[in-house]
């Protein structure tokens, strides 16, 4: 006689993500990051009072895999849109999802501001350190020798100018109360990410200010890397550019370990 086995699913897709299979190139991480921002808004039951702000970027598309409500700004524009959302709508839930070309780049001003107002917005900054979609031009966040198609013998501090660290700049206003750089390099990375994406969320369930998680992450197609490789430049020389942990923290919060 056949014996019954009881299976119990434990792991599965987050709602608030659709079953679309992605454009990302194998290795990115944004749909590492993707993932993480819908697991958090799940289990913060957020979906339902999303609405999101995507980039102009490789995550233009966001779109077609994420399950909650999102309004396209355009390059740059996202935190000025989502603080007209956000402002309409205090009680929606509201976040940006941009690349550095998009915030650090084109939008300065915009992500400035925004942060300096302490808009009550969570915002994903997805550092790549080159723009991805237009085929790897140089950021403001591209590090010291980094090859781009724009800076074809690395990037020099005397022609280029040195790496923008956004964080920290935006860090100093007294409007954000949260900032955490990590990685998606490894489990026990994304791991981090993970909850200090849900801090940053938390924020704004609180009402307590500007919060922005930095993610660095990996563009194996514009490095000209295999994905094992982009993820060990990560974690080998882009933490020298861009250390992970917490940049400011007034939020009060005790962490749970
Ligand atoms: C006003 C405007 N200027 C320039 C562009 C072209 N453009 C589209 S995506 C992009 C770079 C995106 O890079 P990033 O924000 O770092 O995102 P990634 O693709 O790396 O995720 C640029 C310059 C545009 N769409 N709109
Ligand atoms: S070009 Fe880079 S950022 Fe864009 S999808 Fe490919 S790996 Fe990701």
């Amino acid at each position: 006689m056949s014996e019954q086995i009881e299976y119990t699913k434990i792991f599965g897709r987050p709602e608030s993500l659709k079953e679309t299979p992605t454009h990302y190139c194998p290795g990115c991480g944004h749909s590492v990051a993707h993932r993480l921002v819908a697991e958090c808004l799940d289990e913060l039951g957020l979906r339902e009072k999303t609405i999101g702000v995507p980039p102009v970027g490789c995550a233009v598309l966001a779109y077609n895999y994420f399950n909650f409500d999102m309004v396209e700004a355009p390059h740059g524009r996202a935190l000025a849109v989502a603080t007209g959302i956000k402002r309409v709508h205090p009680d929606k839930f509201v976040l940006t999802y941009q690349g550095d070309g998009d915030l650090a780049a084109i939008g300065t001003a915009e992500t400035i501001h925004a942060a300096n107002r302490g808009e009550r917005i969570s915002t994903i900054f997805i550092n790549n350190a080159i723009y991805g979609m237009t085929g790897g031009q140089m950021a403001p966040t591209t590090i010291l020798g980094q090859n781009a198609t724009t800076a074809p013998g690395g990037r020099d501090p005397r022609l280029h100018g040195s790496p923008i660290d956004i964080s920290r700049m935006l860090a100093v206003s007294n409007g954000v109360v949260f900032v955490e750089r990590c990685a998606l390099d490894s489990v026990k990375e994304i791991r981090k990410a993970k909850k200090a994406i849900k801090k940053a969320f938390q924020c704004q369930l609180d009402d307590l200010g500007f919060a922005l998680v930095e993610l660095l992450s990996p563009c194996p197609t514009n490095w000209k890397m295999t994905p094992k490789a982009a993820w060990d430049w990560v974690a080998e020389e882009m933490v020298k550019t861009y250390p992970l942990g917490v940049i400011k923290d007034i939020t009060g919060y005790e962490d749970k370990k």
